[in-house]
């Protein structure tokens, strides 16, 4: 059975094939056709090569199998950097059950909301998360979705079969199951968001693989690639930009950091030889600081990938000096279109835009408010649709009304300018979202939560500007009593009974006797956002 979702036009899916761009392959096919011998991740003190990453992804996907899942299921995962994280992936691949990859740093909120969108079949997560050291979320989770009846945990948590076992132990590979059709989901990618409960995205294998191959291309990954996975696993970004799959697609080696920080991901640098690592620009800031200190450490490294958030110029000009690499800026999002820089475009070009599409195919406009195109160099909101961007969120009819027009379009909510030559630069957002250093924030989200305590009226979540993460949080809240005596530490303990992930609870509570309002009586968080700045301003002086 396949999974619903909104499929491409059969004209353009025609023309994508005709092009060569989707080539009706699975993606297991990323480590199935790589240079058996090679190795492709490096996590720890363990070294896989591709026959190691087959052998234990047909094991799982065999054991799963006999567990009795099957094709057009749905699986929640939720792991660390670790190679666990592709064995479980492409296991999953091989038997047509479409997992989300959940982020390490998502909570109980994000979870519930997952299970409750793809009704999945199975958990796997890991016991280095506090939710599963032992069964009581599982449980919850579980009857709020009757099919969940397997859990698969890495570690040692003793209240559900433990993957480290099924890997070491099983020996049978028989498989019977199929991978999904090409042009069938594959797996859910994470949106940002920018409403009350989080949208997932369906991602096929055939419009995954071509972005993941595209990707590969421009950026020139060889078989001697080794990519550093700094960034959270599960993010686009290192998945597929090109990312991990970008270096399995030309047999190269992934090697896996527990987090992005200077010291541990430098002294990788150094032992595993890495040429390419991924950052969002909060992370390459502390690496730019860190480096005079370990520049011998960095020798190997040939390019620098930036992307997530907007990267300041004065920043991107540090780069090749500092790092002693390459810099390249990546617009990109989790729904499909990715913009690079090219590795022989001058510099100015790399350090003031976020690059250009990476296919021919890419349909990208920039328009007015009133939907009309702007001309070169105009500001306006980044539309765009192609083979590797996706036609509609799962299941979620009413956003896609709102998100995606008639003729298919996402309409991305990033206000840019569009040079002559199709650069763009990132100039703004027209979108309820916080980007906090590239871990993004839907206010809705947050302001729902708010609205649940007993004491708050009125509450809205905006960006306010800050050195380090480019942007933070604030919440400003309508207290229901002027004499509420409410204070930020009460709030943030609220949102965190909740269980949302910490990165969403507000930086910043501000008090407020009313939210000034827009013409049509929404809150105005133009007026909001400056309020903030200068608050900051003045606490600057002070
Ligand atoms: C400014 N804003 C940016 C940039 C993304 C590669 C790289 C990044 C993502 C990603 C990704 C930006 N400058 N360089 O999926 O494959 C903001 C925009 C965009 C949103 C998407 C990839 N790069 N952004 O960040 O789905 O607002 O994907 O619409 O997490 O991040 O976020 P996300």
């Amino acid at each position: 059975m396949s999974i619903a979702f909104t499929p491409w036009p059969e004209s353009f899916a025609k023309t994508y094939r005709e092009k060569g761009y989707w080539t009706d392959r699975p993606l297991v096919d990323l480590i199935d056709h790589a240079p058996q011998d090679n190795v492709a991740v490096l996590c720890g003190e363990r070294s896989l090569t591709y026959r190691d990453l087959c052998s234990q992804s047909k094991k799982l996907a065999a054991y799963l199998q006999r567990l009795g899942l099957k094709s057009g299921d749905t699986a929640v995962v939720q792991l660390p950097n670790i190679a666990e994280f592709y064995v479980v992936f492409f296991a999953l691949m091989r038997i047509g059950v479409a997992p989300v990859n959940a982020l390490f740093s998502h909570n109980e909120s994000e979870l519930k909301a997952y299970v409750k969108q793809i009704e999945p079949t199975l958990l796997i997560a890991s016991d280095g998360h506090a939710l599963f050291r032992n069964d009581a979320f599982f449980k919850t989770l579980s009857e709020s979705s009757e099919g969940l009846k397997h859990a698969l945990i890495v570690g040692s948590a003793g209240w559900a079969d433990s993957l480290d076992s099924v890997l070491r132990l099983s020996t049978d590979v028989s498989l019977s199951a199929q991978p999904s059709r090409a042009d069938d989901v594959a797996f859910f990618q994470l949106s940002g968001g920018s409403t009350g409960t989080p949208k997932l995205i369906p991602r096929t294998h055939n419009d995954y693989f071509f972005s993941v191959r595209r990707s590969a291309e421009i950026c020139q990954f060889t078989s001697s690639t080794h990519y550093l996975c700094a960034l959270p696993c599960a993010h686009n970004f290192p998945m597929s930009s090109p990312g991990a799959f970008g270096a399995f697609h030309v047999g190269g080696c992934v090697v896996m950091a527990s987090s992005p920080d200077a010291t541990t991901c430098f002294e990788l640098i150094k032992r595993h030889q890495v040429t390419v690592a991924a950052l969002v620009p909060p992370a390459l800031a502390l690496w730019l600081q860190a480096a005079p200190t370990y520049k011998d450490a960095l020798t190997s490294l040939v390019l620098m990938q930036v992307g997530g958030a907007k990267l300041s110029e004065s920043l991107a000009r540090q780069v090749p000096d500092v790092l002693g690499c390459q810099l390249q800026q990546i617009l990109g999002m989790a729904e499909g279109l990715v913009n690079y820089t090219r590795l022989d475009d001058d510099i100015d070009t790399i350090v003031t835009t976020q690059g250009r599409p990476m296919c021919s195919l890419d349909e990208v406009k920039v328009i007015d408010e009133a939907g009309n195109e702007v001309g070169a160099n105009v500001e306006g909101e980044l539309v765009t649709r192609g083979p590797y961007t996706v036609r509609g969120y799962f299941k979620a009819p009413e956003h896609n009304a709102k998100v995606f027009d008639h003729e298919g379009f996402y309409h991305s909510g990033d206000l840019v300018r569009r040079d002559e030559n199709g650069y763009l630069t990132v100039v703004g957002r027209d979108k309820d979202q916080i980007n906090r250093g590239g871990e993004k924030i839907a206010a809705e989200e947050i302001e729902n939560l708010l609205l649940k305590h007993e004491l708050v009226m009125h509450s809205a979540l905006v960006s306010m500007p800050d050195d380090m993460m480019g942007e933070k949080s604030c919440a400003f809240v309508v207290p229901k009593m002027a004499s509420h005596g409410m204070k930020s530490i009460t709030l943030r303990k609220y949102l965190r009974g909740f269980g949302v992930a910490d990165y969403k609870v507000p930086d910043r509570f501000e008090f407020i006797d009313s939210l000034p309002l827009t013409p049509v009586g929404k809150p105005n968080k133009v007026a909001l956002r400056e309020v903030i700045r200068q608050r900051l301003l003045q606490d600057k002086k002070l």
